[in-house]
């Protein structure tokens, strides 16, 4: 069994509430919500951050980036949105498995 948590949220050993999946990907809502809305976008392929990234990766990247606009729109945010990703200790990444922040809504937190 994996010890990455996004991994078993993915495989459904850690209940999550899902928002969006697809072949490639998996959104649900961050557990600790920095906004009214904050779901997290991850790739089913275990990548551990942004800076592990490689050429093999583009059409995967290309695809969550792509869905990002839809998936906002699903939750309500016709009026734009805020996407972070954050990389490393320096990052403040948290869990180790790369994932896009998608925020917006009321109580949008300061950009920092
Ligand atoms: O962000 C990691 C984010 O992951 C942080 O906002 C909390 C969230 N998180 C952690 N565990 C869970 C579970 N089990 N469900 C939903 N959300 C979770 P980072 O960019 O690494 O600081």
């Amino acid at each position: 069994m994996t010890d990455c948590i996004f991994c078993r949220i993915i495989d459904g050993s850690i209940p999550c509430s899902k928002v969006y999946e697809d072949e490639w990907v998996f959104a649900f809502k961050d557990i600790q919500p920095k906004a009214e809305v904050h779901v997290l976008v991850i790739p089913k392929l275990h990548i551990e951050r942004l800076d592990h990234l490689d050429s093999s990766h583009a059409e995967l990247i290309t695809h969550m980036m792509l869905i990002l606009p839809e998936l906002a729109k699903s939750q309500g945010l016709d009026n734009g949105f805020r996407t972070i990703i954050n990389t490393g200790p320096g990052g403040g990444q948290e869990v180790g498995h790369l994932h896009i922040h998608l925020l917006g809504g009321s109580n949008l937190p300061g950009f920092h």
